[in-house]
Order: structure tokens, then sequence, then C-alpha cells
């Protein structure tokens, strides 16, 4: 290693076998915004743009915006915006030198991109908690203290304020194109901006309607947060180091509702597709993919695995997942083009085996109070609807009650005090603690909070789950 770093001015010495941007990016216009340009956005949607721009199918770049850590002008601001994004999978891997991200800003000062006519869409990876919705409901939390504060480092109010400044600059119309895993995510972005507009800015609210479209999408790439051994193994490889160097496995996905007003990239050059209604794929990807991360990782936690990859190679685990997913969920799946549930799940379940992607069973489980409903209770309430027990998405919901009160680690959710309130009020008992989180109606609604028979019997998964008892079992619980 020589001890430089990845830039513009060194990336002509990388070795021969890792693609660098071909088509000079210095001078492409800044046509797309990006909100939260973490690991995954790097890996994904920052991709799809670098290979348009490689195929000549868009000349554009984009602008990378945080609103919270990391700074992006510390991190990206050396390297000139270019960063490497390694694919593995087993024993294979394959890296390249990612150009897309032409500009950078953070907090505040990104806002007046958004006020640019030629900037046409932003593209959003903010997590499921940066909408400060109530994942019951879609709406807008009007009790989050960032809201009640109209603090504009939040989502909802940092794009109230740079969509009155593009309404001031007459810029035109835009599309706010959400890539988290919140079920109708561009109906629920769309939702906590009009709130926030609302309660803020109500004069803006006609103009929002009149000149902001909000795209649903499907996004799919495992992407862990990359590790200090990842960037030394890139860092060896190109020959330089790269302080936003990403991995992820090969497999990508983007399915994107066709509802925009003004110019798009052609992203089903690159191969997204454009569709009218994303809400099957949608379902269908977090009611298996994402619920199997879930399960694997609560439940791998408490038995003490690392990573996913662990967890999936447990046999009783895998097994019991795989079944659960199979009897309970595929069943009630809508018809998603192109994702047959049952080779859809197995694809779903050898992904998550790649022992190439080291994901840690705590970063899945990490706020899952705002993940839970879209991959684990709606599956359970269509069971419910159609009569039918589901006790695996019962021991998975179990498993989350297990994971709050392990007391083994520290656990990272926006609930989490309200969790720890529980924990003491229930003074070591079990069923006050699992009923005084069901009555957390803004996770579990009144349909599953009030239900005193699921009460017990999570109670009594919980029990054992926490005393380690299922173990040797084939099935967990
Ligand atoms: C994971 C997702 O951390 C998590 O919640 O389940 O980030 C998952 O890896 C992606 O949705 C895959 O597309």
């Amino acid at each position: 290693m020589s001890g430089q770093v990845l830039s513009p001015a060194t990336v002509a010495t990388v070795p021969g076998g890792i693609a660098r941007p071909k088509v000079a990016r210095a001078g492409l216009p800044v046509r797309v915004a990006h909100l939260g340009a973490g690991a995954f956005h790097r890996c994904h949607q920052a991709e799809y743009l670098d290979d348009l721009i490689e195929g000549g199918h868009w000349r554009g770049a984009e602008v990378g915006l945080n609103l919270c850590p990391p700074v992006l002008g510390d991190l990206l601001g050396p390297q000139g915006g270019l960063y490497s994004r390694t694919l593995a999978e087993g024993d294979r891997s394959e890296t390249r030198v990612v150009g897309a991200i032409g500009a950078w800003a953070d907090g505040g000062a990104g806002a007046s991109w958004l006020a640019r006519p030629e900037v046409t869409v932003v593209t959003l990876t903010v997590t499921e908690k940066g909408y400060c919705h109530v994942p019951a409901t879609g709406l807008l939390d009007g009790g989050h203290p960032g809201i009640v504060a109209g603090d504009a480092r939040t989502v909802p109010g940092f794009l109230i304020g740079a969509l009155a400044a593009r309404a001031a600059a007459g810029a035109g119309p835009l599309a706010l194109v959400s890539c988290d895993n919140v079920a109708g995510n561009g109906r629920v972005l769309r939702a906590v901006v009009r709130g926030m507009a609302e309660a803020r800015l109500p004069g803006l609210v006609g103009w929002i309607d009149d000149h902001v479209t909000f795209p649903c999408t499907m996004v799919d790439r495992i992407v862990p947060a990359a590790t200090e051994a990842d960037r030394h193994e890139v860092a060896v490889r190109l020959g330089l180091a790269d302080a936003a160097a990403v991995r992820g496995e090969p497999f990508r996905q983007w399915v994107i509702e066709d509802d925009f007003r003004a110019d798009r990239p052609p992203w089903e050059a690159a191969g997204a597709e454009i569709v009218g209604d994303v809400s099957a794929h949608e379902t269908v990807k977090m009611r298996v993919l994402n619920a199997a991360q879930t399960m694997l990782a609560l439940l791998g936690a408490l038995r003490g695995h690392e990573f996913t990859h662990e967890a999936v190679a447990d046999a009783g685990l895998a097994g019991f997942v795989t079944a659960t997913l199979r009897d309970e969920t595929l069943p009630h799946l809508p018809d998603a083009q192109g994702m047959a549930p049952a080779p859809y799940l197995a694809t779903a379940m050898g992904r998550i085996a790649n022992r190439a992607i080291r994901h840690r069973c705590h970063q899945i489980a990490t706020d899952t109070s705002q993940k839970i409903r879209q991959r684990l209770l709606d599956p359970l309430r269509a069971c419910r609807a159609a009569g039918q027990a589901a006790p695996g998405l019962e021991t998975g919901l179990a498993a989350w009650l297990a994971y709050l009160r392990a007391g083994r680690w520290q656990v990272s959710d926006p609930v989490a005090g309200e969790v720890a309130a529980v924990v003491r009020q229930a003074q070591g008992a079990l069923g006050p603690f699992v009923g005084g989180v069901l009555g957390m109606g803004a996770i579990f609604g009144d349909d599953l909070g009030r239900d005193a028979a699921l009460g017990d019997r999570l109670t009594a998964k919980v029990a054992l789950l926490l005393d380690g008892r299922d173990k040797g079992r084939a099935v967990p619980v």
C-alpha cells in the first residue's frame, strides 16, 4: 500500500482488474440528490447511477446529503467522491470504483441543492426511524421530540425547508423517492412531509401537492455496515486507502413506481423495473427476505451467533425460519411479477447464508420496533384474518421480546427507554413485561396489543427463549 488515498488524482493507479470510471466525471451536472448516503446507498442506488453514466444512458451525477454522521465532507471530500464497492459471495469477490457522487453536503447546507431546477429527483435511504412516523399508522409522529421542535435535522423538517426554497426559486416539479424498508414507503414519506408542512408551513402544502411526487420503491441488496477489516482488505486490493469503501452481495433489485413529473434517470437501462404499483414486490421482499433476517438475527443473537450467516448455518434455526415463512407467510402473499414465493424464499435463505457477507445479528436487530410491523406483524395479521394459527411468527415476535429482555447487550432502538421502564415496572415478572411491550400501540395497534391470549402464549415462549432451553431443539420454541 502506498499510503495514498483513492481520489481522481490517484485512481489511474488502481490495478487493472478493478473497474473504474471510463466516462469523465469532471463537469457532469448534478441532477439527482440522495439523502442518507450510507453504505447501502453507496452499494445500491449510486451503483445504478454509475451504470447509467458508464453506459451513456444519462449525463448527470448526484449530490450526497447527510443530516447525521458521518460527515460526508470528511468522508468523501478527500476522495473527490470516489469510493470502491466490493461484491462478494463465497470465495469470489469483485471490486469497482464508483464515481456517481459528484458533490456532497452536510446538514442544512444540503437544502439549497433541492432548490436547483436541474435537480429533479431526490432518492432517500434514511432508515425506518428517519421518517419520524408512527409505525402502526404510517402518519407523522406528532410527539417525536424533533418534530415537536420543528428540527431541520429530522427528515420531514429538512425536506419542508428545502421544498420551501424550491417553491420560492420556482424550480419546478420534483420526485422524492423513498428507498427504505417501510411498507408503502412513498405514501409514508408523503404523509410525514405533508404533516410537517401542515404544522409548520401550511402555505406550502398546496405547492407540494401540485409539484412533488412520492413514488414507492422496493430496494434490495444485503450490505452490512463496512468494517475496519473490509477497508483494510480493499486497501490492499486498490493499493490506496478508501474510507468510504462498501461491501455487499452480488444480488441487487430495484422496483420503482412510475410517478415522476420531471426528468429522471432511466434506471430501467441498468436493470431496475418501473411499474405501476410496487406494493406486491415490497410486501414479498419485506415479509420474506427481511423477515428471515429479523428472525435469524434475534434468535441468532439469543443463541450466541454473531452473524446471520452463522445463524442460518445453525440447522435448527434455518429449518425453523424456512418452515415458518413457508407455512405461515407465503400462503398470504400477493402475486408479485418475477417473485414466485417458494423460489424467492429459497433464494433469500441462500443469500443470507453467503459467508462472504458478515452481517451482524445486532445490526439487523437495531430498531426492530420500526421494522417488525412490515416483517412479522402484518403477516401474523394475515394469518389471523384467515383463521390460521401462526406459532412460528409468534415465536419470531417472542424472540424480539426476549432480545429486549435479555440484558446481555445494549438495545439500540428508539423505544429502548420505554422498554427499560416496562422492565423496571414488571419487577422481574415476565407476564407484565410482555403485556407492557404489547401495550405500545404505536407498534402493535389495538388488535394485537389487547389480545390477552396472545400475551400468554408469548410469555411462555419468551420464558423458554430466555433460559436457553430451546437450544437443543429442532424448532426453537
Ligand atoms: C436488514 C436490511 O438491517 C436490516 O434491517 O434487514 O438492511 C436488509 O439487509 C436489506 O433490506 C436487504 O435489501
